[in-house]
């Protein structure tokens, strides 16, 4: 099986963990991306991306010629699409990165291969890569139309945990959705390789919209503790009380409010729902917005903390878009920042993350803000604001933070 290998489209957060995993089971593993700086240093057996475990794998892969990265589209048996979804302006899905994915990949069909999208996508995005790769490829037979197609094609979604990627890539189980009952089990194959979870077979619609309820279900839990947090504050009671004594019950599991909701995934994937439904996803759409209005609280409450203070100088305590790792996006961190510096040009904003080494792109053109270490924030500041509940923060004391404003929007030193 694979004797051609497997290629695995877009390197990034969740591409290049399966590719090292799948290498690491002794498949030939063809990578392959766009940005020719992430293939360089990946066939020199670095990684660009921080995620914890990750850079032995990928070193150790490497190093046995296990796997080797490329920007052009190999031979392979399977191809698994790991490629961005973002949205658009009017929160509509953007498939234009999964389009080209698909394009890339319709020459190196011969027949007998199964193409996998594990990137998240709305329902029936599976279904048009089949569809897509139908018109480019007339001279051979896809599942949409065919009940013996030449090329299967599935949807199995990534479902792991940013920070525990490589251990959730083997133990989680697996949504595995084809277009037909016979692409599903071509699919669950690749899985078997690595997976130690169940791996569930469904069709691709299915498939498809688990992926996002699962984000969604997580979304409205986590706005359910945002807006607890917002109602909370308004009556004078401390939230993490009242969710601490709540969640002794034994069916009550409350969420943690915080400064709003970040990553690639759960501030995105609801709104592919919305946009599959508008009138009916009302709680989900809701939700969305009550977790987006959650930094321009946060952004309030600094500036009236910083209150009379002519030049006040506030710490902001990680940009990351949640703890102990290093990815910045859609980090309401980095936004409540970049704020905060914007609406106080008379203040020094000092930014502490302490797994970036340079200014992120989106604070390097605002004079008043640099990227300084915890050791020099602290004793500086007259605001210290946590955003992020990295390890390193649990360590500053009270006595750290002695004669400051302080707003612990983690509930980390409470
Ligand atoms: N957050 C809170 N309060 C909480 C939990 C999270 O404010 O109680 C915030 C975090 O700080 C962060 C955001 O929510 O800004 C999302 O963090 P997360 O840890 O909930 O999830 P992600 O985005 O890192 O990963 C999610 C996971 N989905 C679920 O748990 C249902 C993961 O399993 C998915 O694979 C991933 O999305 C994905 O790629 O879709």
């Amino acid at each position: 099986m694979f004797a051609k290998g497997i290629a695995v489209i877009g390197l990034g957060y969740i591409g290049l963990p399966t590719s090292a995993v799948l290498a690491t089971r002794g498949v030939r593993v063809k990578g392959v991306d766009v940005n020719e700086h992430f293939v360089e240093e990946i066939n020199a057996g670095r990684v660009p991306i921080f995620e914890p475990d990750l850079d032995v794998a990928v070193a150790a892969a490497v190093a046995r010629g296990q796997f080797t990265a490329s920007t052009k589209v190999p031979e392979a048996d399977a191809f698994l699409i790991a490629v961005p979804t973002p949205f658009k302006e009017d929160h509509q899905p953007d498939l234009s990165y999964i389009k080209a994915a698909t394009e890339s990949i319709a020459p190196s069909l011969h027949g007998g291969e199964v193409v996998i999208l594990e990137s998240t996508a709305p329902p029936y995005t599976t279904l048009q890569i089949s569809k897509w790769l139908s018109k480019l490829r007339p001279d051979l037979k896809f599942p949409h139309d065919s009940e013996a197609p030449d090329v299967h094609v599935a949807h199995c979604p990534e479902r792991v945990l940013p920070g525990r990627t490589m251990i959730e890539l083997v133990t989680n189980d697996r949504v595995v959705g084809g277009l037909t009952p016979a692409c599903s089990e071509r699919a669950a194959d690749v899985y078997r390789v690595f997976c130690e979870g169940e791996i569930l077979l469904t069709d691709a619609a299915s498939a498809e919209m688990a992926k996002l309820t699962e984000n969604s279900f997580r979304d409205v839990s986590i706005a359910f503790a945002n807006e607890l947090s917002t109602i909370c504050e308004e009556i004078g009671i401390d939230v993490w009380e009242v969710i601490r004594l709540a969640n002794h019950h034994p069916r009550v599991n409350i969420l943690n409010p915080g400064p709003g909701v970040g990553g690639h995934c759960i501030a995105v994937d609801p709104w592919f729902i919305v946009a599959a439904a508008p009138d009916e996803a009302r709680l989900i759409r809701v939700a969305r917005e009550v977790n987006d209005g959650r930094p321009g609280r946060v952004v309030d409450s600094i500036v009236e903390a910083a209150g009379m203070l002519a030049n006040p100088v506030i710490a902001c305590l990680g940009l990351a878009f949640k703890a102990n790792i290093d990815d910045l996006r859609e980090s309401p961190a980095l936004a409540i920042t970049r704020q905060v510096a914007d609406r106080l040009p008379g203040a020094i904003v000092l930014a502490v993350e302490p797994h970036v080494k340079n200014l992120p792109n989106s604070l390097v053109d605002i004079d008043n803000c640099s990227l300084v270490e915890m050791s020099d924030a602290l004793p500086k500041a007259d605001v210290v604001v946590l955003l992020v509940d990295h390890n390193q923060f649990k360590s500053i004391s009270p006595a750290d933070l002695d004669g400051k404003q302080v707003i612990d929007t983690r509930g980390l030193w409470r």
